[in-house]
């Protein structure tokens, strides 16, 4: 067994802990600043932070690059001297007037270079904070009614902004984080079939991999492991952003494991079965607490996602694997799922 094997290393962006604002209603409680976050990370037990460009650099728009090579510089030493690592930085592709209707699929040319500016920014910040890769979730990539874009049209365009990008940074690796809506109505990258075959169709495949959230899976109407599975068959799930969901609604982002235990225990197997990890890859999340929640205590859905993970893999390495392989083979899948359910409930199980 090499030291690498079995051991997850866990992150989660500072998005995460939040100021609880909706479309419905205010902020309900104060900003928490990065280094708070940060300080949180590590005691917590976490490894890694995640960011969006301007996470790292506020107000990227407005800054030159001397002012980005020195912030990002003071977020790498911070990063440092709390022993935490960081796993990717994402372009906020959704944010700015030009991203209004699209980045790389927008209709106006201008708005489009925009899209490709930021995202070298984005990619120089990466270098400067040592990132492992650059997420891309492709928030307004798609349309509100079909007629305003051509999908096949979008699909290249996309396809042709990858490629100046892999161009750009020749070690880049870039993950697509599909999603099937929200913001859009339709988005034209929705799930992590189509972020595969993207991938395929860019001129340095090898560098292009792909990332499942939970929550997103769900918002398709797909099972996330069978999600994770399937990436996990083309070498491509590099990363994974952990949480849960009630069904078929708004993107919840609640804490994982919060609502289908099972569902969980078997996105953790997935995983576990393939040796995820073990490629340097990261268990990352993407939880947001609830509005309820009091300022000093607005952290403990990552306390609780991290700590139902780790729960859930002593789970999957306690399953009684001959008695599995043994019900498999006798096609009693009645009794497998009072196995399972036993096993998960911590009840005694006799066959
Ligand atoms: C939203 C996404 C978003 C991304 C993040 C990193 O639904 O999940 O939180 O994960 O911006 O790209
Ligand atoms: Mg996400």
């Amino acid at each position: 067994m090499s030291d690498k094997q079995g051991v997850y290393r866990m992150s989660f962006g500072p998005w995460n802990i939040d100021e609880g604002a909706d479309p419905f209603g205010p902020p309900v409680r104060q900003p928490i600043p990065l280094a708070d976050k940060m300080k949180r990370a590590k005691e917590l037990g976490f490894d890694g932070m995640q960011f969006h460009d301007d996470d790292v650099v506020e107000d990227l728009d407005t800054k030159s690059s001397q002012q980005i090579e020195r912030e990002a510089g003071q977020i790498k030493e911070m990063l440092a001297s709390e022993g935490l690592a960081a796993e990717f930085v994402a372009p906020r592709l959704w944010f700015a007037p030009e991203t209004i209707d699209g980045a790389f699929t927008n209709n106006d040319p201008k708005c489009r270079q925009y899209a490709m500016d930021r995202t070298k920014k984005c990619i120089d910040i990466l270098r400067l904070v040592d990132a492992q890769y650059m997420v891309l979730w492709l928030a307004r990539e798609g349309t509100s009614i079909r007629e305003v874009k051509s999908a096949r049209q979008q699909v290249l365009m996309i396809r042709d902004a990858l490629n100046e990008l892999l161009d750009y940074d020749k070690d880049l690796r870039i993950l697509v984080e599909p999603k099937p809506n929200e913001p859009v109505d339709s988005a034209i990258i929705p799930t992590i079939g189509h972020a595969i075959g993207l991938g395929y169709m860019t001129k340095a495949p090898e560098r292009m991999g792909c990332l499942v959230e939970t929550a997103h899976s769900m918002l398709c109407g797909l099972d996330a492991s069978d999600d994770m599975g399937y990436a996990l068959a083309h070498g491509k799930l590099w990363s994974v952003h952990l949480n849960d969901q009630g069904g078929l609604k708004f993107d919840q982002d609640k804490a994982f494991g919060a609502y289908n235990l099972r569902h969980a225990f078997n996105q953790v197997r997935v995983l576990e079965e393939a040796g995820f990890g073990q490629n340097g890859e990261w268990v990352g999340l993407d939880v947001k607490a609830m509005r309820t929640q009091k300022q000093d205590v607005s952290w403990k859905h990552l306390a609780n996602s991290r700590r139902n993970f780790l729960a859930l893999v002593e789970k999957v390495r306690g399953l009684d694997k001959n008695l599995e392989r043994q019900l498999i083979a006798e096609r009693d899948y009645e009794e497998l799922d009072r196995y399972i359910l036993c096993h998960l409930m911590g009840l005694p199980y006799k066959g």
